[in-house]
């Protein structure tokens, strides 16, 4: 059944505060380090924002809590900008952002769960991440458990055959407890989606494999949010939301950029794409 009350107008300006204060801690954990996966990190900002600060029953004090909603970062790539979540929400001390994929860091640069508190999930090789949400849904399913499970993929990521073997599976097994986004940011590590291997039409596909499947702007908390209302509310199917996005988006040298993908970052430019966002967070205060 839906849960979920409608946002309040404060509650939709806490959501966009948050996404930005994600992007900016995601450039200074990547800027620290001066290399990283800035673009995919800065497009899923909104999408953690709205699950992280007002879906997810969860419990940063205690990140192993059997009773948590899950969520499975599939494009592990985007680990900073999870890390800058669950650094805001205390599941670790904040100064570990600074040792973002250093030796024997907690942070390394694709989501490892035995390091890092509140990963749920280990990921990297592309692909895999949808189908071990998949057993997740299912296993909470088999416990009568409320759990719900929440996966992240890439749509370069979609372009791998698992995904489509998991889909399957999560659509017989009428996983109504799991709601998947894709960033359909048109982009992955080689160049364009449709020149690299085309998805479309994308929709048509998850709907086609069974899934309840609604497109949004991904950088719109409201949409993204009544997206997830809708999902939850399914009573049969597992729910696709497809965020349409910008690769890189917020930063000055990244935005809509294929170069993004895993990119330097010079101290001058971090500088500046930080006092941009930070005045962001001002006017939206002043609003
Ligand atoms: C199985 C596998 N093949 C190749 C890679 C190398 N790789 C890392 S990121 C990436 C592109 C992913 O594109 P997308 O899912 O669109 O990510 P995003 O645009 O969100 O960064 C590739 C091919 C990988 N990590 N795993
Ligand atoms: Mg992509």
């Amino acid at each position: 059944m839906n849960t979920l009350p409608a946002l309040t107008q404060e509650e939709i300006k806490f959501l966009r505060k948050k996404a930005t204060q994600i992007r900016i801690i995601t450039l200074e954990m990547i800027g620290h380090l001066g290399v990283g996966h800035v673009g995919g990190s800065l497009s899923i900002a909104e999408v953690l924002s709205v699950l992280y600060y007002k879906v997810m029953r969860i419990d940063p004090n205690n990140p192993k809590w059997e009773g948590r909603d899950r969520f499975v970062l599939s494009k592990g790539h985007a680990g900073p900008a999870l890390y800058s979540v669950l650094a805001d929400l205390g599941y670790f001390p904040y100064e570990w952002i600074y040792t973002l994929n250093k030796p024997n860091t907690n942070l390394p640069s694709h989501c490892d769960r035995l390091k890092t508190p509140g990963v749920d999930m280990t990921a990297g090789s592309l692909g895999q991440g949808l189908s071990a949400a998949v057993g997740m849904a299912l296993a909470a399913k088999i416990k009568k458990s409320d759990v719900k499970v929440y996966a992240l993929i890439g749509d370069g990521e979609s372009q791998e055959g698992q995904i489509w073997e998991a889909a399957m599976f999560a659509a017989h097994n009428k996983l109504n407890n799991l709601i998947a986004f894709t960033d359909y940011n048109k982009m992955q590590i080689d160049g364009y989606i449709h020149e690299v291997n085309n998805l479309e039409p994308l929709s048509d596909k998850w709907s086609s494999f069974n899934w309840h499947t609604i497109e949004v702007d991904g950088h719109n908390v409201e949409e993204i949010y009544n997206a997830i209302r809708e999902g939850l509310s399914q009573e049969e199917k597992p729910t696709m939301i497809i965020l349409h996005t910008v690769k890189g988006k917020g930063a000055f040298f990244s935005e809509g950029k294929v170069t993004s993908h895993n990119m330097p970052i010079k101290p001058e430019e971090l500088k500046i794409a930080l006092t941009t966002l930070r005045s962001e967070i001002e006017g939206d205060d002043a609003r």
